[in-house]
């Protein structure tokens, strides 16, 4: 395995930053985690889009432009020779003193590119869909730390992740402040409900997930009804269908909430018939490398 940083390739055990790295002392930093399906890298422009967003809010200035981050994405894939990988982007705030201030740093962000081949959930999960819990940790609030800002700072999320392990479930949905769903540690959240989906607006804590903008895309194509709107609990517990999306896991379907079975307790039709539909665009659409 060959991994990027700055413009080099290294070996995985020879792939190291400094440990005065403000990504690694305080999270300081953004990144993005992309998928390729046979050689095709699947909505590349937009979470390159997302990455550059994400560091303009954070005041992060990345080196080398969306042109040049996308060669070096491809390079790496390459470099590597993966048909179809997990590619995690990474941009540091680099090396800095042990303070917080950004202005100490050395003023040259770091990049970091690593692929992979990744199952997010066993193979069965896809079969017989996940159970998961509501857990106590909320999503972070986005007048404090704003979801849509893909930050290296996980915190939140990896919490939300223990609890749902606690309770001996797969995954946690996670609320917001004023207790509506907002999404799950890694993943956004679908119910379908008499042949409608819904999911949460991306305002209320939710990051704007690049599957879920794809999955609204391909249910509106297929004729089904998409509502962006808050969501409780109880319309989780009575829905007919319920599945996660995001680019590690792509859409695995959700059987149980809360001890609530859902729907028939088995991935039903409206699931497999996006999943089927997803998995087809991604064997097409994308930058060929
Ligand atoms: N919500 C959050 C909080 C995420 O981190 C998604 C939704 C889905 O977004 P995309 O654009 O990928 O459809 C994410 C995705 C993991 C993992 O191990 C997940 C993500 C990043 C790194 C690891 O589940 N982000």
């Amino acid at each position: 395995m060959k991994i990027y940083i700055d413009g080099k390739f290294y070996k995985k055990e020879d792939a190291k930053i400094s440990v005065f790295d403000h990504g690694l002392l305080y999270g300081d930093g953004v990144f993005e985690g992309i998928r390729s399906y046979s050689r095709l890298v699947f909505k590349l422009k937009e979470h390159i889009d997302r990455l550059f967003e994400s560091a303009k809010s954070i005041m992060l200035a990345i080196p080398l432009n969306k042109e040049q981050i996308i060669k070096a994405v491809i390079a790496t894939l390459k470099e590597n020779k993966l048909n179809d990988a997990y590619i995690r982007l990474i941009v540091t705030r680099g090396e800095g003193d042990l303070g917080l201030d950004p202005r100490k740093c050395n003023g040259k962000a770091t990049i970091i590119i690593i692929t992979d081949k990744i199952a997010l959930y066993p193979k069965e999960l896809y079969r017989e869909g996940l159970k998961i819990v509501t857990v106590p940790t909320i999503r972070n609030l986005p007048e404090a730390l704003n979801p849509q800002i893909k930050s290296l700072n996980y915190l939140n999320n990896i919490l939300a992740k223990i609890e749902a392990a606690n309770s001996g479930c797969d995954e946690a949905i996670m609320l917001d402040s004023l207790g509506y769903v907002a999404e799950c540690t890694g993943d956004n959240i679908f119910i379908v409900k008499d042949n409608h989906l819904y999911t949460p607006p991306q305002c209320m804590g939710t990051l704007r997930g690049i599957t879920r903008d794809a999955v609204i895309e391909v249910a509106k194509k297929l004729k089904i009804g998409v509502h962006e709107h808050v969501i409780t609990r109880h319309e989780v517990y009575i829905s007919d269908e319920c599945f996660l999306t995001g680019t590690a896991a792509e859409i695995i379907p959700v059987v149980k909430v809360d001890g609530r079975i859902i729907g028939s307790g088995k991935p039903s039709k409206t699931t497999l018939r996006l999943m089927s539909k997803f998995r087809e665009i991604t064997k097409k659409e994308g930058v060929r490398y």
